[in-house]
């Protein structure tokens, strides 16, 4: 599903938990192929995958010695030299898991930032993933620090100033501290765009939801722009402004922006969402949340699931809402699923708007919509409260 990159030659095997019940199989199924994905886009090749039900991780080793036994016989038979696990492990089972296989291992948190790693350019977004990185090194040096060094390269290896970290506890505070001073004045800098947004009285739309929905590709035809769009994951690690015009500007007498922000992701690593608050705070002060759903996912039920409750937790759970069902190019919107439709129903906004962000279908529904919902918050006393008071 996402783009590849060839960048190593690591054959891993994935490991993952589901809790017992057929829709929890299930779950834990599509989970691991998202995993293969991402692992993927990081250049590994996937050449097996095990799930194994249990009721709670095993504290020692995660998955249970026994399972742990055979995968190093399978690890040997099919050549693997990384392992990848589909949760966050603890510095001590990722230590145990390599004693007991013989093989390098790496969590979903690590993969993830391993991606962040490799696809941040800007200043701020190369802060921001640094950060994270450090956080989620220093409980586990000593794991890191064992016989299986990490400083060979690799998935899960990437980012600035390796040898240090691994080696100099000391460093990663000291740099630490300085990269939250910097990430700090970064986002003094935002908030006073922010603040000038709202002082010329603009209303700002945040365009969020799972990576790879086409939020990108949304923000572009909307607006006429040239945002990077790639069939991968979070081609977006900033929070990018455009202007948008809609019909309604004028009578509102106020402006429009859509903001482009960062994708979600099922596990979304809290190092990150730590890291890349000030980023995501562009979503948690919009006045008006887009949410995009690639339609044509036959996973876009739990993603918008992921979504509402990663929105929640970034603070912008309540924020008023319209929801795009987009990529209807690529299916029949017969086949959009009644669970998706229903889900998508929003209170204030009504059904969701069914969009391609590619042909342009659907999209002067959506502004109508987008209109609408402005109107209705420009006429809404709490609205006129809210932007006196912050
Ligand atoms: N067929 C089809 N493809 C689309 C549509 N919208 C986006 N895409 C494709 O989906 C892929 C992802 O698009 P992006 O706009 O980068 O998605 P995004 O949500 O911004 O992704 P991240 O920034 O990674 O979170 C690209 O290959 C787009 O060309 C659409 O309406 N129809
Ligand atoms: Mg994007």
């Amino acid at each position: 599903m996402y783009e590849t990159q060839p960048v190593h030659s690591e054959r891993a095997i994935l490991f993952g938990l589901c809790h017992p019940g057929s829709d929890e199989k299930e779950r834990g199924e599509r989970s691991l192929e998202e995993l293969g994905a991402l692992a993927e886009a990081c250049g590994a090749e996937v050449v097996n995958s095990i799930l194994q039900t249990r009721s709670k991780p095993d504290s020692a080793t995660y998955i249970g010695k026994g399972k742990l036994a055979e995968i190093r016989v399978a690890a040997e038979v099919l050549q693997a030299n990384l392992l990848i696990c589909d949760d966050e492990l603890t510095g001590s089972q990722l230590r145990n898991i390599e004693e007991e296989t013989g093989l390098r291992t790496i969590d979903r948190t690590n993969l993830i930032l391993d991606i962040f790693a490799t696809r941040a350019k800007t200043r701020e977004g190369r802060w921001q993933v640094e950060l994270a990185q450090h956080e989620y090194r220093l409980p586990r040096l000593k794991s890191v620090a064992g016989e299986l060094s990490r400083q060979g390269g690799g998935i899960g290896t990437r980012g600035p100033g390796e040898t240090k970290l691994e080696t100099d506890r000391r460093y990663i505070r000291r740099r630490i501290q300085k990269l939250k001073k910097n990430l700090k004045e970064l986002s003094i800098h935002r908030e006073l765009l922010r603040q000038s947004r709202n002082d010329r009285g603009v209303y700002t739309i945040a365009v969020v939801g799972y990576t790879n929905a086409g939020k990108s590709t949304l923000v572009n035809h909307l607006c006429h722009s040239k945002l990077f769009v790639a069939d991968q994951v979070f081609a977006t690690l900033d929070a990018t402004v455009r202007q948008l015009y809609l019909p309604g500007n004028q009578l509102r007498q106020k402006d429009t922006v859509l903001i482009d922000t960062i994708g979600f992701i099922n596990k979304l690593p809290h190092q990150l969402i730590e890291a890349f608050k000030s980023t995501l705070a562009e979503a948690a002060h919009a006045d008006l949340l887009l949410i995009v759903v690639d339609g044509s996912d036959p996973d876009a039920d739990e993603k918008l699931k992921t979504t509402r409750i990663l929105l929640h937790e970034i603070g912008a759970g309540s924020i008023p809402q319209v929801t795009a069902i987009n990529k209807i190019d690529k299916i029949n919107r017969i086949d959009i699923s009644s669970v998706l439709y229903s889900l998508s129903i929003d209170d204030g906004a009504g059904p969701p708007v069914e969009v391609s962000a590619l042909t342009g279908d659907g999209l002067d529904e959506l502004k109508i919509r987008l209109d609408k919902r402005l109107n209705d918050l420009a006429q809404s006393p709490l609205r006129i409260d809210y932007v006196l008071h912050r």
